[in-house]
Parts: structure tokens; C-alpha cells; sequence
């Protein structure tokens, strides 16, 4: 499997869960200004035009962070990083994968980069802002028992959760009122999958653009 990636960007959710499966992966680093990785088109691998994108054998591409989730958890079933389908906590961590996918990750990155559909001003920012809290409000509440999003073991949904809570403290959004959220990260932080990832991918990846 190759992991097409983007330091930072929502791809560091599927890197989590492939280096937390301990399988064999490979990863590919794409450049989003040029939208190349190595010399190639990245597009002519995803012409969706975004990361992350697993190839899971020649020329088998898949994309949407959510479904590349439950794909890894699917393939490292003795991890455990989603239910049995049609469990309870199956649809649990669905919801919540999409919860993470529709009203945080695509509310979260709109004003940052160039060609997004916010300009990136501060009033975009206020603005995004406010449209995130009351969701990461919800989440917060959600964690005030558990450390975790489903059943109080780390799945899937956690891995994406994580893409957020970075966020957060890259954009300077901080931590204000979400403590449990701030420990959720924490927790994050401290795995050791998880730090073996951050230190693969580096710097966050635009360089025009040090908050996109
Ligand atoms: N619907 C996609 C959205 C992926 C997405 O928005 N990726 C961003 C990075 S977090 C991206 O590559 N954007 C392209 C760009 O910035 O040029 C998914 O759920 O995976």
C-alpha cells in the first residue's frame, strides 16, 4: 500500500492508523502548491486534486479520508480500529467519521490556502471559528468520561480527531473552553505510532502559507 501524502494535512489521520497497524506501507510526498510528487502529475492519481490517496495495489486508488480509515481498519482486523460491521460501535465510529469529515475537516481548511474559497483574512478566520466551536464543544462534552471517541478504545475516528486537535494548535485557534480536547491530544501525542509519524512527515506543507 502507498500512502499519498501532504505533511500535516488530513493524510496524517490514515498515516497514524497504517503505522498504529504495524503492516507494510509506503509513502508518497505530494506537493500541493505544484501538485506534483516527484516529477509526476499528481493528478493523474487523484484528479480530485487533494491528499490523502491510498494505492492499494497498482493503479487501484483509493481517496476520502473516511473510507481510507476504515479500509486500513478493515485490512488490520486484529487491531481493532473499528467494530465488527453493523456493531454498535461500527456505527458509532462512522458517525463520527463523518461527523469528523463534514462539519470540522472541510470547515476547518477553507480560508488557509491559496485558490480556497474563503479569502484568508482574519475575518475568515473569526469566521471559521465560530463555525467549528459549537461542533468541537460537542466533542469536548463526549470526552469529559472517555478518552477515547467509541467505547473508550482507540479507533479509526480518533486517528482523524487528531488531524483536527493539530489544527487547532497550528492555526492558533488554542484550546480555550475544549480541555478535554486539549488532553485528547495530549494522548495522542504521547503514542508512539503517533510520534513516529510526525517526525516522518516534518514541517507542515506549504511553505507559501505557513497557516494552510
Ligand atoms: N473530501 C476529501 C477532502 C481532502 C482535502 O480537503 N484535502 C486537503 C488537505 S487537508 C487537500 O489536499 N487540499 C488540496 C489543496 O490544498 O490544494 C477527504 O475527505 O479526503
Amino acid at each position: 500500500m502507498k500512502l499519498f501524502y501532504a505533511s500535516g494535512a488530513s493524510s496524517l489521520a490514515p498515516h497514524i492508523l497504517l503505522e498504529e497497524s504495524e503492516m507494510v506501507y509506503q509513502l508518497e510526498r505530494v506537493n500541493l502548491d505544484t501538485k506534483k510528487f516527484q516529477d509526476t502529475d499528481y493528478n493523474l492519481i487523484n484528479p480530485k486534486s487533494y491528499v490523502p490517496a491510498l494505492e492499494i495495489e497498482h493503479g487501484n486508488i483509493l481517496t476520502e479520508c473516511a473510507v481510507i480509515l476504515e479500509f486500513i481498519a478493515r485490512t488490520s482486523p486484529d487491531k481493532s480500529f473499528m467494530g465488527a460491521y453493523g456493531s454498535q460501535d461500527y456505527w458509532e465510529q462512522r458517525m463520527w467519521l463523518n461527523y469528523i469529515a463534514t462539519e470540522l475537516h472541510k470547515n476547518f481548511i477553507s480560508p488557509f490556502r491559496n485558490g480556497n474559497w474563503l479569502p484568508n483574512t482574519v475575518e475568515s478566520k473569526q469566521l471559521v471559528y465560530q463555525r467549528v466551536l459549537p461542533r468541537l464543544k460537542l466533542i469536548n462534552q463526549k470526552l469529559a468520561n472517555q478518552s477515547w471517541l467509541v467505547n473508550n478504545q482507540f479507533s479509526a475516528p480518533d486517528a482523524y480527531l487528531f488531524v483536527i486537535t493539530n489544527w487547532l494548535q497550528r492555526l492558533e485557534y488554542g484550546f480555550d473552553g475544549l480541555e478535554n480536547l486539549s488532553l485528547f491530544d495530549h494522548r495522542m501525542r504521547n503514542r508512539h505510532a503517533v510520534q513516529n509519524v510526525l517526525r516522518q512527515e516534518g514541517k507542515p506543507h506549504s511553505l507559501k502559507d505557513d497557516k494552510a
